[in-house]
């Protein structure tokens, strides 16, 4: 037996945050949630799996018009025509009381009811779903409490759309803890709620799939869903399966050792180049983020507009439209020269100097002799005593030492060493 776990559709997502970026591809990005979704299903016809687990948020919110759920349907019925079953539990985005307008379900689609947990049991397969809609957006309870125990001789799964203890960025919806979970002896927890893919447990397996397709610079990484391999009740192997369309990256250039703008130019082609080659051929969207201690961040400075002009202009050249900057952020910081940072008259300048001032021989420096007798003290034998261990009774190595603990210490002070 085998199934599909997906979950956090969001069809059809109005993306209001890119309404603000003139150069947006929005009619792409839009499509894409659409998109995303007719690759679960075709996956879905190609593996020919049992059924398919949908972990809520199927919509964004209400529909603006019935074309979201008329596409819906439309997909829907492919499954039913290969006579793929559907079971599903509503989140916080397409809560019962969210969904204003009704239309027809699909015949081959089971929404688990809102007032109380309820178990789908699949006899042909032995298979037990349990599970409860969101009846409205806010869902402080602990839904997965009131959830049944497992069925003796059954494969059990939980559909559950949960924060669970909390999770980043997520607002906290029928939280839970994984113990509660875990008590009911279920084989599978089918999640949904958390847009980053996490498999929390895998003895039983507990699992977000996360979004199926990124829809804004927060939702970065391949998005996909879970296909779930069962033999004999048992979980054999989940595997991950990639259908987003379009792959939303962070594009993180570090200028520490960058001294020049063609520098920064060419980091940032090289960068770019690195993520359109991991989409694998998708359409990508990133936001470019420039740090570290660098030599041009002074330079940088009121440059961010002539920067992101030339950013644009190499995107477009080498790429056209499948690639689209979001954004660019110079986020570097200053980074002084050792001469500035001895010639400082303040603490960091002094510090700087009396660790430039030790001594590479280790004889020559004052309490040294003490000070490593008791690190021997501390350290086990197999560090100390072993022939390929630290030699401290070796000056050559303990000089050795010296001179790369101060070449680190000052470039720690390099780095952050602007003593505003
Ligand atoms: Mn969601």
């Amino acid at each position: 037996m085998r199934f599909l776990h997906a979950s956090d559709l969001h069809l059809d997502s109005p993306l209001r945050g890119l309404a603000k970026h003139d150069d947006a591809p929005v009619d792409v990005l839009r499509g894409a949630t659409r998109e995303a979704f007719s690759n679960l299903i075709e996956l879905a016809i190609e593996e020919n799996v049992d059924f398919v687990l949908l972990g809520g948020d199927l919509y964004d919110g209400t529909w603006q018009d019935f074309s979201t759920a008329i596409f819906f349907s439309k997909k829907l019925g492919e499954l039913d025509r290969a006579g793929i079953r559907v079971f599903g539990v509503l989140g916080n985005h397409d809560a019962q009381s969210k969904l204003t307008k009704a239309l027809e379900k699909p015949k081959n689609l089971t929404l688990l009811p809102a007032n109380k947990p309820h178990t789908e049991v699949l006899d042909d397969l032995e298979v037990a779903i349990h599970g409860q809609s969101f009846p409205q957006q806010q869902v402080v309870d602990n839904l997965a409490a009131c959830y049944p125990m497992a069925m003796p001789g059954m494969f059990n799964i939980g559909l559950l759309h949960t924060s669970l203890d909390g999770r980043e960025g997520h607002a906290a919806y029928a939280p839970c803890k994984l113990d509660d979970l875990l008590a009911k002896d279920y084989q599978y927890w089918a999640l949904g709620h958390v847009h980053t893919r996490e498999e929390v447990s895998t003895d039983p397996w507990v699992v977000f799939p996360g979004c199926l397709q990124g829809r804004h610079a927060r939702e970065t990484g391949p998005k996909g869903c879970c296909l779930v391999y069962v033999e004999d009740r048992k979980v054999q192997r989940v595997e991950h399966r990639v259908l987003d369309v379009v792959r939303w990256e962070n594009c993180v250039v570090d200028l520490s050792n960058v001294d020049s703008l063609q520098g920064v130019l060419d980091s940032t082609e090289r960068a770019l180049s690195d993520i359109v080659a991991e989409a694998d051929g998708r359409d990508v969207a990133t936001r470019v983020s420039f740090v570290g201690a660098s030599p041009v961040h002074s330079e940088l400075q009121g440059k961010s507009l002539w920067l992101r002009q030339k950013i644009l202009n190499l995107s477009a050249e080498r790429y056209g439209d499948s690639l689209w900057i979001e954004k660019v952020i110079v986020a570097t910081t200053r980074k002084l020269d050792l001469e500035e940072l001895l010639s400082g008259d303040g603490a960091i300048g002094g510090l700087a100097r009396s660790i430039l001032e030790i001594q590479d021989d280790p004889i020559a420096v004052r309490g040294l002799d003490a000070a490593l007798a008791a690190l021997m003290d501390k350290l086990p034998p197999e560090v100390s005593m072993a022939d390929d261990g630290l030699q401290l009774d070796d000056p050559n190595v303990v000089g050795r030492l010296i001179r790369e603990a101060k070449e680190l210490l000052i470039g720690k002070l390099l780095e952050t060493g602007d003593e505003s």
